[in-house]
């Protein structure tokens, strides 16, 4: 037996005391299945309405969706100003950490203060309610700031990944008709100032309707002004009064768009509204994470820029009054030990982050999380990516001591909240595997045809009922939404694009994007089974995989691998040997054709390996678009590498 097959096999029990003690107990599945709505109209209870709704679900039109039908709310009052009028005004919302080690702790009633600032600014700015506003942000507490401010007065927010280029920027603000931009001089990234205001000045020149760029100071460095569009937000916004009367908006008024990329070239603008996403983003983070608002500290290491940042480090723990660790800059800044040394010193006791990060720690090694005290920690957190079983078992030993639930969150932009992880003090856990729809989600494995399948066998993902968070449309494309998600199996069928497995107890293992799924010689293939194979060998910290057409077998399996640092000066004997190790761990059909060690890997700002570039290279051809890549000379670095056959 394989070291994966025995990590596989295990079975991970909720510990005891947490079990004793969580927010939920096993019942929440009954109780949801007996009555999905009003399960969800429950959990609507958690938020403050200025009006109640008449109506849980409209889906008498789908696949568009209405929650919370006449029901009326402000989305940033029920994130700030109601925790303060409870009482709760001192108490931190972030514990903010700049990467040179700057910190700013920002309580309830300061964000409440800061919030009526800024949005007292747009609005003598003219921006009303359904303009839409853009942040580019580096991760500093201006951007949770901006994005209540829009909130507040329902003005839709479309923030843009810092790490994103000029050309994707000017897309998306064309896109979605952005009217101001919020940006920042620059922001710190591995220890230097990195500039921000050169790509907004570039984007903006070539697009009609920004009016104005209100720029945060962050870094001091010299930035180009343009008179009268340009303006700093410590003169607009500092000087505006701390009191500003919310105004309650519709529960289908949109909150933000978040794009993402599909499978043509045009990123598609997700379009997600108000009572139905703060309903399920508030009630996941608190089921999902056993939240205890009172003694948690939360840490979302992600970014902002990612639906991950916007559902659970804004709009889920403010809604839960959390006390959250919001962070600037990269783990290894100045050092490696960077993240442990945080949750060290803020106490963090939930910790969610992404299988990308976690292998990265694995391949700078368990002497480093040893250095610092980890005991605060209770709960762990996975998103992104399917986590292999060794990286699961990684995260559990040497950051969660053994002691601490891993929530493997399967969700996506589109989803706007969690849809699949097991819940801390009731699953008994499985490394590797997601498992069990949410309390309230409809999830299935169905074949080509759409057909629901058994246990012990692999298909496509879908879910079979609206849910609250649900993405509404693709901003100004609603025949794109329809025939993205919703034509496969019908209009009420949502396709996710995911390939999953149920296995003999039901529960379910999520395979990569569809599009990821190999075919060689007739068989499928999943390149995330054989990338948990690889990385499943000691000597390999990371591994991605794809499917390179070849002439004889349909496809090839190419994989690109990290080494671990003992591992680092190997040769042609270590490609055999890992060849060898796929094929006796999955099978002879699934040994890479070919194996090329590399020093990185191209990653989008979540943390996704672009698989699609990996093919290019693999297939020998130009590269095709690198707009959404935290870092395109990553490419360059492979392709150096790469002899002059591949
Ligand atoms: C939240 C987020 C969505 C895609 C999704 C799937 C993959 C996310 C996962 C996971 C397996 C998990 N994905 N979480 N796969 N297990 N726990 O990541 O949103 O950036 O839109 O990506 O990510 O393939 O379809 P987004």
């Amino acid at each position: 037996m394989s070291e994966s097959t025995e990590v596989e096999g295990r079975r991970f029990p909720a510990p005891e005391a947490l079990a004793a003690q969580a927010n939920v107990g096993p019942e929440v599945y009954e109780e949801a299945s007996r009555d999905r709505l009003g399960f969800w109209a429950k959990q609507a209870e958690r938020l403050t309405w200025a009006q109640k709704w008449d109506e849980v679900l409209d889906w008498t039109n789908p696949p568009f969706a209405k929650w919370f039908v006449g029901g009326k709310l402000n989305v940033a009052y029920n994130c700030v100003d109601r925790h303060v009028e409870a009482g709760h005004g001192e108490r931190v919302a972030y514990h903010w950490e700049g990467e040179p080690g700057d910190t700013r702790t920002i309580t309830y009633a300061q964000l409440k203060d800061e919030v009526c600032r800024a949005a007292n600014a747009l609005t003598e700015l003219g921006v009303r309610a359904g303009d839409r506003v853009a942040i580019y942000l580096p991760m500093i507490p201006e951007a949770v700031v901006s994005m209540l401010a829009c909130a507040r007065i329902g003005a839709v927010h479309m923030v843009v990944f810092g790490g994103f280029s000029a050309d994707a920027l000017a897309s998306r603000l064309t896109d979605a008709g952005a009217q101001v931009v919020i940006t920042a001089d620059g922001g710190y990234r591995r220890g230097a100032p990195s500039a921000l205001k050169p790509a907004v000045d570039d984007a903006v020149s070539r697009v009609e309707g920004v009016r104005n760029v209100l720029v945060v100071k962050r870094t001091e460095q010299d930035v180009a002004w343009t008179e009268g569009r340009d303006l700093w937000w410590h003169d607009v916004v500092g000087r505006q009064s701390t009191e500003h009367e919310p105004e309650a908006f519709d529960a289908e008024h949109p909150l933000y768009i978040m794009y993402t990329s599909g499978t043509t070239a045009k990123p598609k603008g997700i379009l997600h509204t108000s009572g139905g996403y703060l309903t399920q983003v508030a009630f996941t983070h608190w089921a999902s994470f056993d939240l205890k608002a009172d003694s948690d500290v939360f840490w979302t290491a992600a970014d902002v820029g990612w639906v991950t940042g916007h559902s659970y480090i804004v709009y889920g723990p403010l809604a839960n009054r959390a006390t959250s660790v919001m962070y600037e800059g990269t783990p290894e800044t100045p050092h490696r030990g960077r993240w442990f040394e945080l949750i060290q010193k803020y106490g963090v006791t939930i910790l969610y982050t992404a299988p990308t990060v976690i292998r990265t720690f694995m391949k700078w090694g368990e002497d480093i999380p040893a250095g610092f005290d980890l005991s605060s920690l209770r709960v762990l957190g996975s998103v992104g990516e399917p986590i292999n079983p060794e990286a699961w078992l990684w995260y559990h030993q040497n950051i969660g001591g053994g002691r601490c639930p891993i929530v493997d969150t399967w969700w996506q932009t589109e989803t706007g909240a969690h849809m699949i992880n097991p819940l801390p003090g009731v699953t008994d856990l499985k490394p590797g595997s997601a498992q069990t729809p949410f309390p309230g989600i409809s999830a299935k494995v169905v074949d080509d045809e759409g057909n629901e399948l058994g246990d012990d066998t692999t298909g496509l993902l879908v879910l079979t009922e609206p849910w609250p968070s649900m993405l509404r449309t693709i901003w100004g494309d609603d025949d794109r939404y329809v025939d993205t998600y919703w034509s496969r199996f019908g209009k009420q069928v949502y396709f996710a694009g995911d390939g999953a497995k149920k296995d003999a107890d039901g529960d379910i293992w999520l395979l990569g994007r569809v599009d990821d799924v190999m075919n060689v010689s007739g068989h499928r293939i999943s390149t995330t089974e054989v990338e948990s194979s690889l990385v499943a060998h000691p000597a390999v910290a990371e591994a991605a995989v794809v499917g390179a057409s070849d002439p004889t077998t349909g496809q090839g399996i190419v994989a690109f691998v990290i080494l671990r640092g003992s591992a680092e000066d190997s040769g042609e004997d270590l490609v055999q040997t890992l060849r060898q190790h796929v094929a006796r761990d999955i099978g002879p059909i699934a040994k890479p054709r070919q194996i090329m060690v590399v020093q990185e890997l191209p990653k989008t700002r979540s943390g996704k390996i672009m698989r699609r570039l990996l093919r290019d290279v693999a297939e020998n051809r130009e590269m095709g678009d690198v707009t959404t890549l935290t870092d395109s000379s990553v490419m360059n670095l492979i392709k150096d590498k790469l002899p002059a056959s591949a």
